[in-house]
């Protein structure tokens, strides 16, 4: 489906300000027998709405296609394991949460962070599309309703449940194409003192780090605080507080409630909002300048790679990410530069990376085969994985960064 008009404000989208490529979808990793079938690409470039500075994307990859059978799975990296518990601790003690109070989680995948609140005593519901996480996060007691939200869902799920205290969502709201409909089904959740928590990848991080690699199918829109605060105002809502994350390369967590609720707007989101004032992040020049380098960044590693090839050494990847995924298949780099990729999440072991044809295996393999140079595709969880192969680079492996710029451990 092609979108010509801004998800927040309906203008007319500009041409793209960057190109990755044509390439599937990020998290379909095929199988041995299925390497011979075609696989769909689909263009991935980017755009910014020229009025309220969304960035999105224009090509949208059926929803179908890309969650229905999910393998992002945060509750594989511990990382995200203390990241979340955290998050159900930080967010029972600002509200003063009550026991039976109801948490809702939108995107809630295999039930992770609904099992932090519940283990608090709270009411917890999860909605999820993906078959495959919501039987996992169900076999863990965590009650989860199959399928996408929307404002129908939200009828429904208040009739049956009641209002949540606390929806909760957790990079999701980047992957919605009809944000409106989102919103007002939140609007329809929420009463009068009921808060919306999103968090997602932050715009001003992608930028500065440079991390052209989360753009991919997924990921319809980069969020940046002005463009949500107009989109949200359109509905009657308003953020009170924003908190910046480590996580994902750079995050922010959002705080939403309706206009009438007794929380006032925090200095930290006007502070936040100054801060993208002074990084011009409503002129087109920011994301040309974004665009080159990004390019640069290609050239490098790409420069880098042949060098070290034709130097006779063996390179291997880390993380079979969806975000490593837009990095080779942009840098065109396929199973005769990259050896193969080594993952922790089983489904992925003894797959193929989407378009290039990478072979993925179990961690244990890096540290048996000793490749000469490892690319980190999951930068996200540099340090997890750099401590986790310690023994490999005290061995003489080397691990290879590709942004800001090019870095070698
Ligand atoms: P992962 C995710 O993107 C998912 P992805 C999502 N698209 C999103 O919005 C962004 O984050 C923000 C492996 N790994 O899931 C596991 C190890 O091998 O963080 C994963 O396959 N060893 C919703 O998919 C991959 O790395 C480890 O020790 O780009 C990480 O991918 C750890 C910790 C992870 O990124």
């Amino acid at each position: 489906m092609n979108v010509k008009k801004c998800r927040i404000c309906s203008s007319r989208l500009p041409a793209p300000f960057l190109s990755l490529g044509s390439m599937p979808a990020p998290n379909r990793f095929p199988a041995k027998e299925e390497l011979k079938n075609n696989e769909p690409g689909y263009p991935l470039s980017v755009s910014v709405c020229s009025d309220c500075w969304l960035v999105q994307l224009q090509k949208v990859v059926p929803p179908q296609i890309m969650f229905k059978n999910y393998v992002y799975i945060p509750s594989t990296s511990t990382t995200m394991q203390a990241h979340f518990k955290k998050m159900s601790r930080t967010v029972t003690k600002k509200f003063n949460l009550k026991k039976q109070d109801l948490v809702l989680d939108i995107g809630s995948n295999d039930g992770t962070l609904l099992t932090f609140f519940k283990e608090q005593g709270l009411r917890v519901l999860g909605v999820d599309p993906a078959s495959n996480l919501s039987l996992v996060a169900r076999l863990k007691g965590i009650d989860t309703i199959e399928g996408f939200f929307n404002s129908n869902l939200a009828e429904k799920i208040t009739k049956q449940f009641g209002h949540p205290k606390i929806i909760t969502a957790t990079n999701v709201l980047a992957h919605v194409s009809g944000l409106h409909d989102f919103v007002e089904g939140i609007k329809i959740l929420i009463k009068k003192n009921g808060c919306f928590i999103a968090q997602f990848p932050y715009l001003v991080d992608l930028l500065e780090k440079t991390q052209f690699d989360t753009i991919y199918h997924e990921h319809l829109s980069y969020f940046s605080l002005k463009p949500l605060i107009r989109l949200l105002d359109s509905h009657n809502l308003k953020i009170f507080d924003a908190q910046k994350e480590e996580v994902h390369g750079g995050s922010l967590t959002v705080y939403i409630s309706n206009k009438n609720s007794p929380y006032s707007v925090g200095p930290g989101v006007k502070e936040l909002v100054r801060r993208e004032d002074l990084k011009k992040l409503g002129e087109i020049k920011t994301y040309d300048d974004f665009a080159r380098r990004a390019k640069k960044i290609k050239s490098d590693l790409v420069n880098f790679l042949v060098k070290l090839k034709k130097n006779g050494k063996r390179i291997a990847g880390y993380g079979a990410a969806a975000k490593g995924n837009v990095l080779l298949s942009f840098c065109h780099l396929d199973n005769k530069t990259i050896d193969y990729i080594v993952d922790s999440i089983s489904f992925k072991q003894g797959r193929f990376t989407p378009g290039t044809h990478i072979p993925i295996y179990p961690e244990s393999f890096l540290e048996k085969d000793m490749p000469d140079y490892t690319l980190l595709l999951a930068w996200n969880f540099a340090g997890e994985i750099l401590k986790k192969q310690i023994n490999y680079i005290s061995k003489g492996g080397k691990f290879i960064f590709a942004h800001p710029n090019l870095i070698i451990t």
